[in-house]
C-alpha cells in the first residue's frame, strides 16, 4: 500500500466516512422504511403534457445517477438537455443513449459548475436554444445532480473551494438563472436537487462556512476536511431546496425535492 493510501486510512476523516455515513446511511433506511409503511402521500410522477416534448434539464449527465436518468427521461419523452463539463464525455453519453433509444430527443451543453463564468455562458445559450425551437421557452425539470467529493483542497477561479462551489454555490446560481424558464411552464414544473444522508452528520453550521470560508482555509500540509466539507455542501443544498420550495411553490407553482 502506498503512504498516501496509509495516511488516509489512519485519517479522522476517513473514519467519519466510515462509522458516520454508515450510521447515517443506516438512519435514512429506517426512515424510508418507517415513511413507507405510514399514510405517507404519494409524490405525483411529473409527466410530460401529452403531445409535447418538454424540456428538462440534468447536470452531470456524463455519468452515475445523473447519465441514468437522463435516458430515463428521454424514454418518457423529455427533450433532454445534458449538462456536463467534458465535451468528449458529452458526445460519447449522447451517442449511446441515441443507440439504445433512436428516436430520443437530446441536446448537450457543456458547463463547469466550479465557475461562475461558465454557468452564465450556459444558461444564456440554453434559454438562446429553448427560444429558437418552435414550442412553449419553458423548462419542466430540472436536475441538479452534478457533485464530487473531492480528495484535496482546490480554489476556482472564483476563489472559492472547488467542492463547495461544484455542489451548492454552483447549482445555486444555475436555479436562479433558469427559474424564469422554470415559472413559464404551463404545466408544473419541479427542480430536484441531489443531496445526500450523509447531510446528517454536518451540523456545524455557522455563517463563514456558508459563505464557503469555513474550509477554505486549510493550510498546505493541513490535510483536507474532505468528508466534513462533503456533508456541508449537501446539507446546504438541502436548506437552499426546503426554502426555495417555500417561496414558490404557492406562488408560482414550481416544487422543489
Ligand atoms: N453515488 C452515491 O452513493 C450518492 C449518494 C448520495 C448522494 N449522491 C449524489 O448524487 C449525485 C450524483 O452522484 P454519482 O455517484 O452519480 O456521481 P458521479 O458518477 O461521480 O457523477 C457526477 C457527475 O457530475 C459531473 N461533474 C462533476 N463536477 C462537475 C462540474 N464542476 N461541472 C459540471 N459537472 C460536473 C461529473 O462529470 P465528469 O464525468 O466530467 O466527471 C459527472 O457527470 C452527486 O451530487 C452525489 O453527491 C451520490
Ligand atoms: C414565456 O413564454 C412566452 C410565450 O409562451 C414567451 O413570450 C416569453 O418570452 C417566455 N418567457 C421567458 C422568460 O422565456
Ligand atoms: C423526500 C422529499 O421529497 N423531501 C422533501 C423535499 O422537499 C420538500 C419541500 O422542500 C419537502 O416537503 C419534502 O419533505
Amino acid at each position: 500500500m502506498d503512504r498516501e493510501a496509509l495516511r488516509m486510512l489512519c485519517s479522522p476523516q476517513f473514519w467519519r466516512m466510515a462509522v458516520l455515513w454508515a450510521l447515517s446511511l443506516l438512519h435514512s433506511y429506517l426512515l424510508v422504511f418507517h415513511c413507507g409503511r405510514a399514510d405517507a402521500p404519494r409524490r405525483r410522477r411529473p409527466r410530460p403534457a401529452e403531445g409535447r416534448c418538454p424540456i428538462c434539464v440534468v447536470t452531470g449527465a456524463t455519468s452515475g445517477l445523473g447519465r441514468a436518468a437522463a435516458a430515463a427521461l428521454a424514454r418518457e419523452g423529455y427533450h433532454v438537455v445534458l449538462a456536463g463539463r467534458s465535451t468528449q464525455l458529452l458526445y460519447e453519453t449522447v451517442q449511446e443513449i441515441q443507440r439504445q433509444q433512436p428516436d430520443a430527443h437530446l441536446k448537450e451543453f457543456q458547463v463547469d459548475l466550479a465557475s461562475f463564468k461558465s454557468i452564465k455562458k450556459f444558461g444564456s445559450s440554453l434559454k438562446q436554444w429553448v427560444h429558437e425551437k418552435n414550442v412553449e421557452p419553458s423548462i419542466q425539470l430540472l436536475v441538479n445532480n452534478a457533485g464530487i467529493l473531492a480528495k484535496s483542497h482546490r480554489i476556482t477561479e472564483d476563489g472559492l473551494d472547488e467542492m463547495i462551489q461544484t455542489n451548492y454555490i454552483g447549482p445555486f446560481m444555475l436555479t436562479n438563472i433558469l427559474l424564469p424558464l422554470l415559472k413559464n411552464s404551463s404545466v408544473p414544473s419541479r427542480v430536484v436537487n441531489l443531496t445526500s444522508f450523509t447531510h446528517r452528520c454536518g451540523l456545524d453550521v455557522c455563517e463563514d462556512a456558508l459563505r464557503g470560508m469555513k474550509f477554505g482555509r486549510c493550510s498546505i500540509g493541513e490535510s483536507y476536511p474532505l468528508a466534513s466539507t462533503y456533508e456541508y455542501t449537501k446539507l446546504c443544498m438541502l436548506m437552499f431546496s426546503y426554502e426555495l420550495h417555500r417561496q414558490l411553490h404557492m406562488s408560482s407553482g414550481v416544487s422543489v425535492i
